[in-house]
């Protein structure tokens, strides 16, 4: 009922262009400025118990009787354990294997390199009596669904491995200790997002940093600016509380401006001012950044914010006005090394950022297929990389059950409330190579909708499938009337019986009137395997391969920008050749362990000449 409930505001939402849709999907809490908050950071060690037949969920039929398998009781079971008697347990949580958090379990232990299906975390934390204040808890990114238990009782749930969720611990907590349970299943299924199968690894855990998070009563929950297109600023606060209404914000942009505003019934305030003389422009030749503070109701918050405006005109993408043209690369996230585990700290991030922008010479970067760490957008903001960020909807996904619908809108917004003040986002992806087909181009158009009102300030894209005909190529999809610019996959010159005269014979039909980028092509090369001829797998024909796309692109007139599959090899267990893969997708123009092969020579200086 609640899932029909919410799929009938969203009809009616899209119908009047009503923001209630948009504040709809805004999740409980945010939590703006988490990282400078007081609290603790709960990285570290943790403990863990593998439950792959979930009867830590289940308490089947009173079986398992006193639930002597549910993890996330509050119970000291060495003490019970110790004063002997007839209860028993069939887990220890405080005497279970170490793991690091954030990290996914994959590679934290040989036997953890396969598993998918549920294991329960545990940390214990100490924290003063509030006196008054709020508790939070603040998770990053959990891998895929979260059941979250606080001194024995459930305090919430989440669903979606790549975006935050923040739940109140308020009265769960006690001063003196805290048993904090997690239970995180990494299995996917027909209904999640992403489906359970993808060209990627499916790293299960806790990935992404977790924070005990304190605040006063009332509090600033968001706090949003932006430049506008018309050249002003504006921006929005919405605090939480028994005394958010009628609160006098008060927002400094630097030392250039100051604003202030009053917040609604809602504890919202809206503002808006005229740029400051001598505001420079963000960009990714000079990516400024001004510290913005919020203040409101004793509460204050900052962010490094840069300002902006993204637009396209005719065939054009203009940044700031003028005309800009994509030197991207596509990146997953995986940090260099020969045992990857999604671990993105700031070092490992910066290290792929870096070989991108300096490295390569790009300009931008498709954050595929999934929202990346907060840690690298905040750093493409700060070395001035323009980004594409997208969530997993991605080949085939359930088009017609409106739950996933509701899922994907959530998901989506969670990614663009989290990353709204970043000025290096200038693209929200609505799919990945999804089949056209009637249900599939509604399920997205939904989408297209849904980031138009959460954000009108960015530009909406999705990558798709191209129609090739002979030598002819064309777009042959009706959500192209959905999106600003238009981007396709190719791999002609790689899969089936394809050979490199192929590419150049091919001969593209796109509207000359909207700006198109290539959103991939790719081939794979084994970093090392060489002088065999031109044989698939080869750096040479990898190179090769990349002379003769860049070649076929020169040819595009509407052309706007590119980001080649991919920057560096990633683990993928579709991809089992024995020789050249052994589980990793070989497209990377770097090798996993940051060694870069031909073809990344053949980009950097392909993007030296634009
Ligand atoms: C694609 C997918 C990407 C794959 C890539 C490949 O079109 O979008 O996720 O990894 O092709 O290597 O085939």
């Amino acid at each position: 009922m609640k899932t029909l409930l919410a799929a009938f505001w969203i009809f009616i939402g899209a119908l009047a262009g009503l923001p209630a849709v948009a504040d709809e999907l805004r999740p409980a809490f945010l939590l703006t400025g988490a990282q400078q908050r007081d609290g603790q950071d709960l990285s570290g060690q943790w403990t863990y118990s593998k439950d792959l037949y979930r009867t830590g969920l289940t308490d089947i039929n009173g079986w398992v009787a006193k639930s002597r398998m549910q993890r996330y009781r509050d119970l000291d079971v060495a003490a019970i354990e110790a004063r002997g008697g007839v209860d028993f347990f069939e887990f220890h949580l405080d005497r279970g294997p170490i793991i690091n958090v954030p990290g996914a379990w994959n590679a934290a232990a040989p036997e953890l390199r396969y598993y998918d299906g549920l294991i329960w975390f545990q940390r214990k934390f100490n924290a003063q009596a509030l006196g008054g204040k709020r508790a939070f808890l603040r998770f990053e990114a959990v891998n895929y669904r979260a059941w979250v238990y606080l001194n024995g009782k459930e305090i919430g749930r989440h669903e979606g491995g790549f975006t935050p969720f923040v739940l109140e611990v308020t009265e769960a907590l006690r001063s003196g200790q805290n048993r904090l349970v997690v239970g995180v299943d990494s299995s996917h299924d027909a209904q999640s997002i992403p489906t359970s199968i993808t060209d990627w690894d499916l790293y299960g855990g806790i990935t992404r940093p977790v924070r005990f998070i304190t605040t006063p009563t009332t509090f600033i929950d968001d706090a949003m600016v932006q430049l506008r297109p018309d050249g002003r600023i504006a921006g929005e606060v919405r605090l939480q509380g028994p005394h958010a209404a009628n609160q006098v914000v008060s927002v400094a942009i630097g030392a250039l401006a100051t604003a202030r505003a009053t917040t609604d019934a809602h504890g919202r305030a809206r503002f808006e001012l005229a740029a400051p003389r001598g505001l420079e422009r963000w960009s990714p030749e000079k990516p400024t950044l001004y510290e913005v503070r919020f203040a409101a109701a004793g509460d204050a918050v900052r962010d490094r914010v840069g300002f902006r405006t993204i637009a396209v005109k005719g065939n054009q993408i203009l940044l700031n006005g003028k005309p800009i043209w994509l030197r991207g690369i596509s990146l997953h996230e995986e940090e260099f090394g020969p045992n990857p585990a999604r671990n993105m700290t700031e070092t490992a991030s910066r290290a792929l950022l870096h070989e991108i922008k300096h490295g390569l010479g790009a300009n931008y970067v498709r954050l595929s297929h999934y929202p990346h760490s907060e840690t690298t957008v905040r750093l493409a903001d700060e070395m001035g990389l323009l980004v594409w960020s997208e969530i997993p909807v991605y080949w085939t996904v359930d088009w017609d059950n409106p739950a996933v619908l509701r899922k994907a809108l959530a998901m989506q917004a969670e990614t663009i409330y989290r990353d709204r003040n970043r000025a290096s986002v200038i693209m929200w992806s609505v799919g990945n190579e999804t089949p056209v087909s009637p249900s599939r181009t509604r399920f997205h158009s939904a989408m297209a909708d849904n980031v138009r009102q959460l954000d009108p300030s960015r530009l909406v894209s999705a990558a798709l499938l191209v129609k090739q005909d002979g030598d002819a190529l064309a777009i042959d999809d009706p959500l192209v009337g959905k999106l600003d610019v238009l981007a396709v996959n190719i791999y002609a010159g790689w899969y089936g019986s394809d050979t490199l005269d192929a590419v150049a014979k091919l001969k593209w039909k796109v509207p000359a009137d909207r700006p198109l980028i290539l959103s991939e092509f790719g081939a794979d090369a084994l970093a090392g395997y060489r002088n065999d001829g031109m044989k698939k797998f080869t750096e040479e024909y990898q190179a090769e391969y990349y002379r003769q796309t860049l070649a076929m692109a020169d040819a595009i007139p509407t052309l706007r920008g590119m980001s080649p599959w991919i920057l560096k090899d990633f683990r993928s267990p579709r991809r089992e050749h024995p020789v050249f893969q052994n589980g990793w997708n070989r497209k990377g123009i770097v090798s996993e362990l940051g060694v870069r092969k031909q073809a990344f020579g053949v980009l950097a200086d392909y993007y030296r000449g634009k």
